[in-house]
């Protein structure tokens, strides 16, 4: 494992133990340990991003401990990435380039490695003269950064990569805005997971797959390390004979990188299209009350802000006292104890369900049409071929009502 000194501005916003934390992991994720940190009061130096007094106790920690790295606790601008590199006898890395770094061994999907890919080229193309050993095109860290002499070359080659990396991302994207587009006239609600990072977003998905009556149950991968899943997973669930699409996606974590958020608005397109968001919490986490904050920045940062919400309080199984939540509706919930799993289902139904009617329908057999429409368009229940038709009972879309009443049939009392 590579050793690295923690270097950190405390603005006053922000809880700088939380952060520092979350830094710490975001470094481990890259096998790097976090061996001495050095924190300053005030604001970011435009210049070297802690102060010249700072930079010389830096220097008296780096002469003892001997570090293989810097990591700052903020991304740096070009310039003070290379007045850092210049000044300090180690290797520089900034937030940014951490989480980058863990986005590129995790990736595995064409289009997730395509989105940070492309980040990592935007990220890099204003600091190729900044950078000492840090990232080149192809590696992440400890790789050769660039020579001198390479970089006017090196410049118009990722240019050119980005513009040959967006063309092909925009082709991916399209193919998804088209399945989007199929499954809104199928007038199908779609029901998204979001979270911190490693909050339990996955489990949560296959815990319910594998508890609804029907689902297309491909379980996705949850695993304990940040950000295990790096691409939007979608599945077809049935509970009361009503479908919905559940979606996993990419977690989240504080200072996310505007190249990140930038590459991944189309993978996040599941979230900015839900019909209810699920906000899944590590209510076992001590700062679980900053990673609530940071996943509802960043759907503010989507424009996510005003959709319906259900907070789940995930891993409840760790905790002795699961704590009163105002203002949000949410759930105490495990994925370890299988805790108040049907509660969150049937809070889905209630909220998706609001949108259905449940009638009686005979159809002719000579209207083989509307038959069809309605196995495409509505949930049937049941389905009876009788004498004079078939006997269909679904629940229908309101939209789509118009078309199906007038072969409705009413229960009489006797
Ligand atoms: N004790 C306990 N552990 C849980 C629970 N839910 C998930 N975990 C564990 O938390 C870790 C992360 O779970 P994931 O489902 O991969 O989390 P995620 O939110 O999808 O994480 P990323 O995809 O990395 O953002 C795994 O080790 C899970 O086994 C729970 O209810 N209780
Ligand atoms: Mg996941």
């Amino acid at each position: 494992m590579k050793k690295a000194i923690l270097i950190a501005i405390q603005n006053g916003y922000e809880n700088i133990e939380y952060s520092l934390e979350e830094m710490k992991n975001l470094a481990k994720e890259c096998d790097i340990e976090i061996i001495g940190r050095l924190v300053q009061k005030g604001k970011i130096n435009p210049k070297t991003y802690i102060g010249s007094g700072k930079l010389d106790e830096l220097l008296v920690d780096i002469k003892l401990d001997n570090p293989d790295y810097i990591i700052c606790n903020d991304e740096l601008s070009p310039l003070m990435l290379k007045n850092l590199n210049d000044y300090l006898p180690c290797e520089v890395l900034d937030r940014s380039l951490v989480i980058l770094d863990i986005f590129l061994r995790h990736a595995k999907t064409k289009e997730a490695k395509l989105e940070i890919e492309l980040a990592h080229l935007r990220y890099l193309l204003p600091r190729l003269s900044s950078l000492r050993d840090g990232f080149d095109r192809q590696g992440g860290i400890g790789s050769k950064g660039p020579g001198e002499t390479q970089l006017e070359l090196d410049r118009r080659k990722i240019s050119g990569d980005i513009l040959r990396k967006e063309r092909e991302l925009l082709g991916i994207h399209k193919m998804k805005k088209v399945q989007i587009e199929k499954r809104k006239k199928k007038n199908l609600q779609t029901v998204a997971l979001v979270g911190y990072t490693n909050a339990g977003k996955s489990s949560t998905m296959n815990t319910l797959l594998n508890y609804v009556t029907y689902s297309n149950a491909k379980t996705v991968k949850a695993e304990n390390r940040l950000f295990a899943t790096l691409e939007t997973s979608v599945r077809y669930l049935e509970y009361q004979n009503i479908g919905f699409l559940l979606s996993d996606t990419v977690g989240f974590v504080s200072k996310l990188s505007t190249h990140l958020i930038h590459s991944f608005h189309e993978t996040l397109a599941e979230v900015k299209d839900a019909d209810l968001i699920i906000h899944v919490l590590d209510i076992s986490n001590e700062f679980a009350l900053e990673q609530f904050s940071v996943t509802m920045n960043v759907l503010s940062s989507l424009g996510v802000s005003n959709k319906k919400t259900l907070v789940l309080l995930n891993k409840a199984d760790l905790c002795d006292n699961i704590p009163k939540v105002s203002g949000v509706d949410y759930i105490p919930f495990s994925n370890k104890t299988g805790l108040n799993v049907k509660e969150v289902l049937d809070y889905i139904l209630n909220h998706i369900s609001e949108d259905y009617e449940s009638l009686s329908v005979r159809i002719p057999y000579s209207d083989a049409k509307i038959l069809n429409f309605i196995i495409e368009n509505t949930n049937v229940i049941s389905k009876v071929y009788e004498n004079d038709g078939i006997s269909v009972e679904l629940m229908c879309p309101r939209r789509f009502l118009s078309r199906v009443i007038p072969y409705q049939i009413y229960s009489t009392l006797s």
